[in-house]
């Protein structure tokens, strides 16, 4: 866990309340209401259009919304603290981040758990995540809106030997984002990870700092990795989400009726999104091989059996609420 405490996050959040709390009668106007999101994607990341196209125009009437994209205003992985102490009013954030506090999100960071997007979306709405969104807005002050798909994680390497089981992934100086639950599953993968925040990993590419990252096809498109890489290995250990949250005392300034446009606004963003990020998954191999890289499948049941294994043995199975993997399986 993120060494935070939870106790001084607490205080932080209990003192954000307050200054909130003070600060609440500036909100009662809701047209002048700024929500300032705050993410890593870059802006022609679909999430980052379908939040300025499909969101922002959906709450116009009484928010004005304010994408910050590449980590420019807080450093990925911070986001949800500055949630937290009241700095940030939005962010797409991770199960990995949010796992930083409440360890049972790490079951959505853990390989081949989620089967597809339609899976993300049963998962994200059944009454067992209750508890966990709960947790997020009690400890955090985060209400999580709507789940968004950000697609099959696989690995894409600069080094072109082959790789068939996690056996060949051994001593690969893989890049895996800078949390726990990120590096451990670069671990399960066979790999050496290696933590890096996304805006580093196209020049750690280009001049052999790391091997290879992980990331879904459009992703890897979208941030140009497939100019210093030579293959793509379709391991898809990953199916890969962010959610839209928001910040609690932010959401409740506004009214039912706001309430209901917002959530609204977010669950069609997520889904305008989703839309394009399959339709690009669906298309996105062959504009690779179209660029030079070897794309092709691994022995997935070799991926699939060392990563679960590695989850079952390993203290964060023991984090989970008992019967929720059973639950996420059975949706
Ligand atoms: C990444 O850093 O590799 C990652 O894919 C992690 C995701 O959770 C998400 O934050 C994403 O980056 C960024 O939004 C950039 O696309």
């Amino acid at each position: 866990m993120k060494s935070i405490a939870r106790p001084t996050l607490k205080q932080a959040v209990k003192a954000a309340a307050l200054v909130f709390a003070v600060g609440a009668t500036s909100f009662v106007n809701a047209a002048e209401t700024k929500l300032r999101l705050s993410g890593p994607m870059s802006a022609t990341d679909e999430r980052a259009i379908a939040m300025t196209e499909v969101f922002a125009p959906a709450v116009a009437d009484f928010a004005e919304f304010e994408g910050h994209w590449n980590s420019s205003l807080f450093k990925q992985g911070t986001d949800l603290e500055a949630i937290a102490r009241g700095n940030l009013d939005m962010t797409i954030t991770s199960a990995q981040e949010l796992a930083e506090f409440i360890p049972a999100f790490s079951i959505f960071a853990a390989g081949y758990v989620h089967r597809d997007a339609e899976h993300q979306k049963r998962v994200f709405s059944a009454d067992f995540m209750d508890p966990l969104k709960e947790e997020a807005e009690d400890l955090l002050g985060v209400k999580l809106l709507s789940v968004m798909y950000l697609g099959r994680r696989n690995v894409n390497l600069r080094t072109d030997q082959e790789v068939k089981t996690p056996e060949d992934l051994k001593g690969v100086k893989l890049r895996m984002p800078g949390s726990d639950a990120w590096q451990f599953l670069g671990k399960a993968l066979g790999a050496n990870p290696t933590p890096m925040a996304f805006a580093e990993v196209y020049t750690a590419l280009q001049t052999g700092a790391v091997d290879g990252q992980d990331n879904p096809l459009p992703t890897t498109k979208d941030a140009k990795f497939h100019e210093v890489t030579k293959q793509i290995i379709l391991t898809g250990h990953l199916v890969d989400l962010n959610y839209i949250a928001i910040s609690k005392e932010v959401w409740d300034s506004f009214t039912p009726e706001q309430q209901a446009i917002l959530q609204k606004a977010s669950d069609d963003a997520a889904e305008s999104a989703r839309q394009k990020q399959l339709a690009q998954e669906a298309s996105l191999a062959q504009f690779f091989r179209d660029q030079g890289l070897k794309v092709y499948e691994p022995d997935l049941k070799a991926f699939q059996e060392h990563v679960q294994a590695a989850y079952m043995d390993s203290d964060y199975s023991k984090q989970w609420p008992e019967g929720l993997l059973e639950q996420i399986n059975a949706q």
